[in-house]
């Protein structure tokens, strides 16, 4: 089985609200159907989901957010939702939608759902689901970043490759100069002072690819824009990017 995250940067345009890329979608979704193996896919929120939790200042931290906040965040995030599942389709591939609130509850994942999402990934179905605004309890809601979700998916169903799919090609070690970390060691990082989006941007993926690492898992980071490069890396043939 193999995990994929496809990050907000690679399916959306952050620099134009509410704007998907299709095209870059489309390549990918091409890619993915030379997979034969079981796939499952989470997206991120790019300029959907984090334009308007960014709009009504609305974070991972469960608080007393507004609720037509919340509605209109899940509403973009639906909407995006909707464009990567008619590319799949488009594509001949068999998505399943997957909203996170079928399997976490609160902020707790509910086991025996994900366990069931590995059974329908096993059947020619790709299981997709995404970052979204959740309900939290007692009037409070948080964003549940796509990169988090990974985790407890991983974590579950421990899937023979997890590949978070990005706009750049894996871990820098300087910003400045794109020094590509080809491997990252269990070694603590320091990270430079950037701007992040509401869910945090690489460090949060660096931190949940780091975790799911220390599970025994592969854990692989590669730049979406050069799509064979997910397939090199599935069929063990080369990894350009950074495997933890
Ligand atoms: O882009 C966050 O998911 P991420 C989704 O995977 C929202 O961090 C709603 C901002």
């Amino acid at each position: 089985m193999i995990l994929i995250k496809l990050g907000g940067s690679i399916i959306t345009n952050k620099k134009r609200p509410l704007s998907a890329r299709r095209n870059s979608i489309n390549k990918i979704a091409k890619t993915l159907k030379k997979i034969n193996e079981s796939i499952i896919i989470v997206h991120g929120g790019g300029s959907f989901g984090h334009y308007w939790s960014v709009k009504y200042n609305m974070h991972t931290k469960p608080a007393k957010y507004s609720q037509k906040g919340i509605s209109v965040v899940k509403n973009s995030m639906v909407e995006l939702n909707k464009i990567v599942l008619d590319v799949l389709l488009e594509n001949k591939l068999n998505p399943y939608c997957l909203p996170p609130t079928d399997f976490v509850s609160g902020n707790k994942p509910i086991n025996k759902k994900i366990k069931e999402i590995g059974k329908i990934a096993n059947t020619n179905l790709i299981p997709v689901t995404f970052g979204d605004a959740l309900w939290f309890g007692q009037k409070k809601s948080y964003i549940l970043s796509g990169d988090k979700i990974m985790t407890m998916l991983a974590r579950v169903l421990r899937p023979r490759l997890s590949i978070f799919v990005l706009d750049v090609d894996g871990v820098f070690s300087d910003l400045k100069n794109k020094d590509l970390i080809c491997s990252l060691t269990d070694q603590p990082l320091s990270f430079a002072k950037v701007k992040t989006d509401v869910t945090g941007g690489m460090k949060r993926k660096i931190d949940e690819a780091t975790k799911i690492s220390r599970m025994g898992l592969n854990v692989f980071f590669t730049n979406g824009n050069k799509p064979q490069r997910i397939i090199d890396a599935v069929k063990r043939k080369k990894f350009e990017g950074t495997l933890f």
